[in-house]
């Protein structure tokens, strides 16, 4: 089974793990062989350059998450990570001193920077990388794919002290917690984007395509926009499933309840799934997983109400299944 997932950062890496857990648990009990394989379709509108490093939020919070490498508490960063370089840096006064660079994080960042700067595209230098962390599962295999080998930066037009700014999406998250009202997100570079290597072709072989419980404008949003995208996901013969980030009618983690109303969207789940819309128009839905304490009607799109905390392996699996179950009608 060939599982297409788009997917940010932290809940959508944690979305993966169930994903995984489950093809492993069909495979082990299938008598047919076939090797699953989920391919993610990664936002890389997060991504920056700090100190002179190339930064990859969301493709290394998966990484790290699909390799057990990730700091669990934080969501992002590595492990048992250690801060002297960022304190070096902080004490020669070299900004910015809002970005957490972990020391172990560093050679990631200094290993894909030498890539890029001798001219290997983003999405080999993510495969290199992914070697050693060994995504795959006991029998399913897992590609990260960048949504574009382009430069693609989400920028934030809001207010800052009164005045109207234009800062990276990163210092508006972090430095500034989300807080400055947003007048609108730019994602600087789209248009001279074009889909990464193999993303149409995912898309068109898959069985099933998923869009991760991640942030709809910041992490889904840069995806479905690169030229190209969108229509693939249309035009694909698999069916697309959705799963709401927001749950009891809140936002379960990051900062998808200050990016909605930025446009336009309700902090609901009914609210994204319109904004997702149905494939039966000029949508990308099929189905709609919203959390069992959530209600959504979503014309033209298949709701089912499930269980969508996730607080165990277990939950996320039962999760994964749920969405699943919904592709294979
Ligand atoms: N998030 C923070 O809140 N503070 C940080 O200092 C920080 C540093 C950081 C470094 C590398 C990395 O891969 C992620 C990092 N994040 C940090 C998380 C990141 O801002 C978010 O996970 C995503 O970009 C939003 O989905």
């Amino acid at each position: 089974m060939r599982v297409v997932v788009l997917a940010g950062g932290v809940g959508g890496a944690r979305f993966l793990l169930g994903v995984r857990a489950l093809l492993d648990d069909e495979a082990a009990r299938s008598t047919s062989g076939g090797q699953p394989q989920i391919q993610v379709i990664v936002n890389t509108g997060d991504d920056l350059t700090v100190h002179g490093l190339r930064v990859c939020p969301d493709l290394d919070t998966v990484m790290y998450t699909l390799g057990d490498g990730i700091d669990t508490d934080r969501g992002w960063g590595r492990r048992s990570e250690s801060w002297q370089a960022k304190e070096e840096l902080a004490a020669y006064g070299a900004e910015p001193f809002w970005f957490g660079l972990g020391d172990r994080d560093i050679a990631t960042h200094l290993i894909r920077t030498r890539m890029l700067d001798a001219g290997y595209p983003l999405s080999e230098v993510t495969a290199a990388l992914c070697e050693r962390w060994h995504l795959d599962g006991s029998a399913t295999q897992v590609q990260l794919l960048p949504m574009s080998d382009q430069r693609v930066e989400t920028h934030v037009v809001c207010e800052i002290e009164g005045a109207r700014r234009v800062v990276h999406f990163q210092e508006w998250w972090i430095a500034h917690h989300a807080q400055p009202p947003v007048e609108e997100f730019v994602f600087v570079g789209l248009d001279d984007s074009l889909p990464g290597p193999g993303i149409v072709e995912a898309l068109s072989a898959a069985d099933a395509v998923l869009l991760a419980p991640s942030n709809p404008v910041v992490s889904i949003g840069p995806i479905l926009a690169v030229p190209g995208v969108r229509a693939a996901l249309r035009e694909s013969s698999a069916r697309v499933v959705g799963l709401s980030p927001i749950v009891d009618g809140a936002v379960v983690r990051g900062m998808a309840d200050k990016c909605l109303p930025a446009v336009g969207v309700p902090v609901t789940a009914q609210g994204v799934g319109r904004h997702y819309g149905p494939r039966k128009s000029d949508g990308i839905l099929d189905g709609w997983l919203v959390h069992e304490s959530d209600t959504a009607d979503v014309p033209g799109v298949e709701v089912r109400m499930v269980p969508l905390l996730m607080r165990s392996p277990e939950a996320t699996i039962a999760m994964a299944q749920a969405a699943l179950d919904l592709c294979r009608g």
